[in-house]
């Protein structure tokens, strides 16, 4: 149940009242996850609340390992990422173990270290799997009794789609200002085994976006005429979304998803300055997809804050969907996933 503490399962975790000083480590590992229907605006930014509700699937092929250590001897946070050290993001993590120290009443500084297997900043979903990863880490390395629900409110705080790589398969995130943002969390909607779809991310640049999701958001809340419209049209898509999810109905879940994703750009593309993720490789791999839809193949695209592609297919059409895209010019190497579970501790 959402509500109840965590004591069984990954989410076994003991409370064990440590001292107010400690050196503790724990590791754990999160997922990436796409959303179908999308997160593109806040209603709170102090508290990181989204200003409206979104849809994911959680990914099986792309991981955040972190590792977190809190020591006596350290006099700051540090934080290395993939072998590197990365000082400019210290602030921001320091900022989020500050929200679990507090709840631990502790002042120790923290070592973290994370692994990615999939290049970061760009429009995959990497601040989910890593601020999802870090959460989970910190709160069991803190030895916080925590519940599922809890501890996507954290990550929330951290990066609004971490909330949603807490959880595996089909997830969908609330966006409830109200309670000090404690309405706004994510939970399950479907399991994975429930409905196997695939996914194909077909990779057109690997660089880092100029523009991060964050400040990009942002701008389009106050810059892009579509933005209102855009929040209105989130609420049915949810619903849609949700309904197809839970029908297993395939050519419901492409409908809704495909034109929630071109929304998102729209408000995109009009923002001032106008944020283009896209290239020219991501509108041939649209058309692409848009020619196999033609001949029947069950598949749909979605991308996010980036250049990538993301193909969701049914197994029966993977290879098909796959070798298709791998096939477009500018297309730099596709990587296939299947959905993929929650936080995993250890
Ligand atoms: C999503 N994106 O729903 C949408 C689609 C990008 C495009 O959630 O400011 O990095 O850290 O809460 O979570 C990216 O936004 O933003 C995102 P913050 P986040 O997946």
């Amino acid at each position: 149940m959402p509500g109840q503490r965590i004591v069984c399962g990954v989410f076994l975790y003991k409370a064990l009242r440590l001292p107010l000083t400690m050196n503790s480590q724990s590791k754990a590992t999160a997922r990436a996850n796409i959303a179908l229907i999308k997160y593109w605006g806040k209603a709170d930014s102090s508290m990181n609340i989204p200003a409206a509700g979104s849809i994911s699937i959680t990914l099986d092929a792309l991981c955040s390992e972190t590792v977190v250590s809190f020591k006596e001897s350290l006099s700051a946070d540090e934080l290395s990422l993939d072998g590197e050290s990365r000082p400019e993001y210290v602030p921001r993590i320091s900022r989020f173990l500050d929200i679990l120290r507090e709840r631990a009443d502790i002042k120790t500084r923290a070592s973290v270290t994370s692994k990615n297997n999939f290049p970061l900043g760009a429009g995959l979903a990497s601040s989910a799997s890593g601020f999802a990863a870090l959460a989970a880490a910190a709160s069991a390395a803190l030895r916080l009794e925590i519940s599922p629900r809890e501890l996507s409110i954290v990550a929330r705080q951290g990066s609004g789609s971490a909330a949603r790589s807490v959880f595996g398969g089909f997830v969908e995130m609330h966006a409830d200002r109200s309670r000090d943002g404690e309405g706004s969390f994510a939970e399950p909607l479907l399991e994975s085994s429930a409905w196997h779809l695939e996914v194909v991310i077909a990779l057109t640049d690997r660089s880092e976006k100029a523009v991060g999701s964050r400040q990009g958001m942002n701008r389009s809340a106050a810059t892009s005429p579509y933005y209102v419209a855009w929040l209105d049209a989130s609420a049915k898509d949810l619903e849609r979304g949700r309904d197809a999810i839970l029908n297993r109905d395939f050519k419901a879940l492409a409908d809704v998803a495909q034109s929630n994703c071109l929304k998102m750009h729209s408000v995109a593309m009009t923002t001032q300055p106008a944020l283009m993720y896209w290239n020219g490789a991501t509108v041939e791999c649209i058309r692409a997809i848009q020619k196999l839809q033609q001949d029947g193949v069950p598949v749909f695209f979605t991308i996010d804050a980036g250049p990538q592609v993301k193909a969701v297919c049914e197994s029966s059409a993977l290879q098909h969907v796959a070798s298709t895209l791998r096939a477009v010019l500018g297309v730099k190497e596709v990587i296939l996933s299947g959905l993929g579970a929650g936080v995993e501790w250890g």
